[in-house]
């Protein structure tokens, strides 16, 4: 007989529980957590409403993956090592348009609060830069324009390192953004694949010793994430591979009483994917880098190649059905691998092996910067990857055979175009064997690719001409305009209707209300509603009080010696030694912004967030300064900072020595959020101009033919000597005023522009960019019409920048593939 007053209880605990069809998240928060819900915390909120959401896509999901089998449709696969893709929840709503529904799945929960739901989930930061943000905006595009897609990278556990800052230097904390567990993804374990490698590990007496010869075996674990595209008609998957050891491993191979080397030595293969590389455009050779690499192409390989068979397709179908596209040389290796499934494994011959394997890769070159071309020695091929360096050389002797047969007795040709260098020591030109093995190569811009074509590679451009092309970069604007800019993209909708977010040439329809006096002030208030956002976040968060009627003048992005941060705080400086020299000088208020990481073993880099970083101290400090302008370095800038920064700048700096930015991706989010662009003609800056006239647009500096061509008698200190505004913004690098005690602290920085010839030409650009900030400046104060006018024919002029517009060139100029609607 069971006590009445337990039933009670118990009726009385259901119905406390009680839950109505469909209230997705309120179980999830309950039964997740096992925690009452009023108890529960926000991150608890948050992996609840993603829970949901995720619910709310799945089916969709299963119907994106069950159609692309079904019709057996070419399909893209992309490889890269970086994905920079911010926060998912607030992109998924806003991407399958599931606002009001959220809302309503809410509802019971009296004590969720959407703002601190939002905050509670961390940024995925599985990239360093541009790069890698790229490669998340097309995963939302090929999404989005219903392209059958598989994006392929690395799980990292830990992203790009969390930026402090302590008396103003960098400080690297650990990303530990998988500390909870991530509600997007779907671990496969059953469709784990095997990774082997000719080289094992043993530990004795704690320490690692390398085992060449032996072979181990490695476990790729897929975790799977879905990719919404905007309308939320197709959901794609990004798959991200986690590395363990198998679970046959053998552990009696270590001999009795080794059990936990054993153990460790477990411990190891997981930490294969354990952390992100931290350099940006620069490679630095380390072995667990680039075992990295081949875990990727070896890990995705096996699966593209599984799936392809699977759905009943003979090999030489091969480049009909598969698309791979290699995110830069870091995937490289895909080449030899891919050659060694279809020599070893499909057992085809080398011609046929080669003919598919040319026909299916395509190549992406990001940067033209020597010290970013990925080299490997051959000695770590031979000691891991044996059967891939037979492959390398194999394709090398066919390859430099033909060269032979068409320029013969050109042995210094053959010695630059060779996949090997030899000298100072033999090294796998990762550049050479993409351009060599794969049927495209494209550039980020056209200058880069013209660059690329005209400079860096152009013997093999002169081999290969039909596959070097030009793909300029392009931006999702959902995640760049529609979900960071609530405002603007409220007035587009109401101005165009609300195809553009899919269709961003619409854009352009904006141009003739840049005559209508009603528009422009209604745009204006959409701008300041988005500054003034920013300024009680920032107020809020980093307690920053910064005047929202200022300029807000931004640059934002890695920093590197040839983006020109120097250039933007020596002018800085040379402002500041106006204010304290000039009693008539009256700038229009501003606030200087800066953001951004430098390689933990970039010293000058860090030695320039320092003197940022001063330089805003020493404003603060002098009453002379303090209050007229303002220099501000926000830290650890990343996808979230960026959307909140990007739409309340008002100046967008893209400084960079002409020639060396590749392409860059904030210019265009700055453009399409109505920032006026100061700039170099670099990259897709130049392009910009192009689209918008040059008229909305503040140009300055040596363009890349006069960098190259005055290098040679370029003479930092004849600038030094005769401009007194260099030299003053100089002179203050080593006084009282800015390294208080410690005159040496920016001599390394001083040395590099005066002593060490001043390779990205700082002095000689600083002149024309003073003149050209002064211009702004004047027109911000007296015609601020004419300013809005720009903004908005900036705004209009921004189509051609939507990654959709890119990812549509990929997708009939490289992949040959068309979309599949689902049904
Ligand atoms: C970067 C370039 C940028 C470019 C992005 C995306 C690397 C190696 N390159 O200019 O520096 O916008 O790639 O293409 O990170």
């Amino acid at each position: 007989m069971p006590d009445p007053k337990a039933k009670d209880e118990l009726e009385q605990y259901e119905g406390t529980f009680r839950f109505r069809d469909g209230d997705y998240y309120d179980r999830h928060l309950v039964f997740d957590h096992v925690v009452p819900m009023d108890e529960a915390n926000q991150r608890q909120r948050f992996e609840a409403v993603a829970r949901s959401l995720r619910d709310l896509l799945t089916q969709r999901w299963l119907l994106t993956k069950e159609t692309h089998h079904r019709l057996n449709a070419k399909q893209v696969y992309y490889l890269s090592m970086e994905y920079l893709i911010g926060r998912t929840l607030l992109n998924t709503v806003t991407n399958l348009g599931v606002r009001d529904y959220v809302r309503d799945d809410l509802r019971s929960d009296a004590r969720q609060n959407w703002a601190e739901i939002l905050d509670a989930e961390p940024d995925a930061g599985l990239g360093n830069g541009g790069l890698g943000r790229l490669a998340a905006c097309f995963l939302d595009s090929m999404a989005t324009l219903e392209i059958p897609a598989i994006g392929y990278g690395l799980r990292y556990e830990y992203g790009v390192f969390r930026q402090e800052i302590h008396v103003g230097n960098q400080v690297e904390q650990p990303d530990n953004w998988l500390l909870h567990p991530d509600p997007w993804e779907v671990s496969r374990t059953t469709e784990s694949v095997e990774v082997s490698l000719n080289c094992s590990f043993e530990f004795h007496g704690g320490a690692l010793h390398r085992i060449p010869g032996q072979p181990i075996h490695l476990l790729g674990i897929p975790y799977d994430r879905p990719v919404a595209g905007y309308g939320g008609r197709t959901i794609n998957t990004l798959r991200l591979w986690g590395a363990a050891s198998p679970d046959f491993f053998d552990f009696g191979e270590f001999s009795g009483g080794e059990f936990v080397d054993a153990v460790l030595y477990k411990v190891m293969a997981e930490s294969l994917t354990r952390v992100l590389y931290p350099d940006d455009s620069t490679t630095r050779g380390r072995t667990l880098r680039f075992l990295q690499e081949y875990f990727l192409v070896a890990c995705s390989l096996a699966d593209i190649l599984r799936r392809f068979r699977d759905r009943g397709n003979a090999w030489s179908a091969l480049p009909e059905k598969v698309a791979i596209q290699l995110n830069d040389t870091h995937p490289a290796m895909a080449v030899a691998e891919l050659m060694r499934i279809l020599l070893d494994e499909a057992r085809l011959g080398w011609d046929e092996a080669w003919d598919l394997t040319v026909r299916t890769l395509a190549y992406t070159n990001h940067t033209l910067l020597p010290e970013a071309l990925e080299k490997w020695p051959v000695e770590m091929f031979q000691t891991f990857l044996p059967r891939l360096l037979e492959i390398i050389y194999e394709i090398n002797y066919r390859f430099l055979g033909d060269v032979h047969a068409r320029y013969p007795g050109d042995n210094w040709l053959l010695s630059r175009v060779s996949l090997i260098e030899e000298l100072p020591s033999r090294q796998v030109r990762m550049a050479n064997l993409a351009i060599v093995g794969t049927h495209s190569t494209n550039g980020v811009s056209e200058i880069h690719s013209r660059l690329l074509r005209e400079s860096t590679v152009v013997d093999l451009a002169d081999l290969f001409p039909s596959r070097f092309n030009n793909k300029t970069n392009g931006v999702t604007p959902r995640r760049w305009l529609l979900l960071a800019n609530p405002d603007l993209a409220a007035l587009l909708t109401e101005a165009l209707g609300d195809a553009w977010p899919m269709d961003l040439d619409r854009l352009e329809g904006l141009a003739p209300l840049a005559d209508d006096a009603a528009f422009r002030e209604r745009f204006r208030a959409a701008r300041l509603a988005a500054k003034r956002r920013f300024v009680d976040w920032i107020g809020r968060e980093h307690g920053i009080e910064l005047d929202s009627d200022a300029l807000i003048d931004s640059q934002v992005k890695r920093i590197h010696e040839y983006k020109r941060q120097l250039l933007n705080i020596l002018r800085v400086l040379a402002i500041y030694h106006r204010l304290r020299t000039d009693s008539s000088f009256d700038p229009e208020p501003r606030t200087y912004v800066f953001a951004g990481k430098a390689a933990p073993a970039y010293h000058l880099a860090k030695t320039i967030i320092r003197l940022i970083n001063d330089v805003a101290a020493a404003v603060e400090r002098d009453p002379l300064t303090r209050g007229r302008i303002r220099v501000v370095f926000l830290p650890n800038y990343g996808v979230t900072l960026a959307e909140r920064l990007i739409p309340a700048t008002d100046i967008s700096e893209q400084i960079s020595t002409a020639g060396y930015e590749a392409s860059g991706t904030s210019n265009m989010k700055f453009m399409m959020n109505g920032a006026l662009t100061i700039g170099t003609r670099d990259g897709a800056t130049i392009e910009m101009g192009r689209r918008v006239g040059e008229e909305n647009m503040f140009f300055f500096g040596l363009t890349a033919e006069q960098v190259a061509s005055s290098r040679a008698s370029y003479s930092p200190l004849w600038h030094y000597d005769r401009e007194p505004e260099t030299r003053a913004a100089i002179d203050l690098l080593s006084s009282d005023l800015i390294s208080p005690g410690d005159p040496a602290r920016y001599e390394s920085i001083r040395h590099v522009l005066l002593e060490h010839g001043d390779y990205y030409m700082h002095l000689a650009d600083l002149g024309s960019y003073l003149e050209t900030q002064e211009r702004l400046g004047k027109l911000w104060t007296d015609d601020p019409e004419g300013w809005t006018r720009k903004s908005i024919n900036n705004v209009a002029a921004s189509g051609y920048f939507s990654s959709d517009r890119t990812i549509k060139a990929y997708a009939s100029e490289i992949w040959g593939v068309e979309p599949c609607p689902i049904r």
